[in-house]
């Protein structure tokens, strides 16, 4: 029983010295990067992406696991303020797939990837300097009639 004891303290310890042993700055690096796929059904695969308000920049990558072409199930990552979101859609709309679907110089869209068809991925780096923590920010596809199902929160912080 002793014996026993012993070596489940041994476990903890070790387990302890494990959390220890990996520094926040690389955590941190981890938490920071997000990933998502969007598929032929028109949806994402996560409904929630979250980043702690630490995280200076975000990476994040978009993955079409499907096999229709991007213009004709074409998907990209937009992030909006959530008030912004239907607003957002309907100016992307009218960009076209050349721009995206994303309007030029549209001040309310906080960061977008690029419109990936099957098969194909997109990977984009962007500050998180405009962003507040706790705020009210979603995701959406502003591919023509994709935003109703396709569309997430987004937590920063
Ligand atoms: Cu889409």
């Amino acid at each position: 029983m002793k014996l026993m004891r012993n070596t489940l303290a041994a476990v903890a310890l070790v387990a302890v010295q494990a959390l220890l042993v990996s520094t926040p700055a690389a955590a941190a690096a981890d938490a920071c990067k997000l990933e998502i796929t969007g598929n032929d059904q028109m949806q994402y695969d996560k409904k929630e992406l979250a980043v702690p308000a630490t995280c200076k920049q975000v990476t994040l990558t978009i993955h079409h696991g499907g096999q229709l072409p991007a213009a004709a199930m074409g998907h990209n990552w937009v992030l909006v303020s959530t008030a912004d979101l239907t607003a957002v859609a309907n100016a992307g709309m009218g960009a076209g797939l050349a721009s995206n679907y994303v309007a030029a110089d549209d001040k309310r869209v906080l960061a977008h990837t690029k419109v990936v068809g099957g098969g194909q991925s997109d990977t984009i780096t962007f500050s998180t300097a405009s962003l507040k923590a706790g705020g009210d920010y979603s995701y959406l596809c502003t591919f023509p009639g994709h935003n109703a199902l396709m569309r997430g929160t987004f937590k920063f912080g």
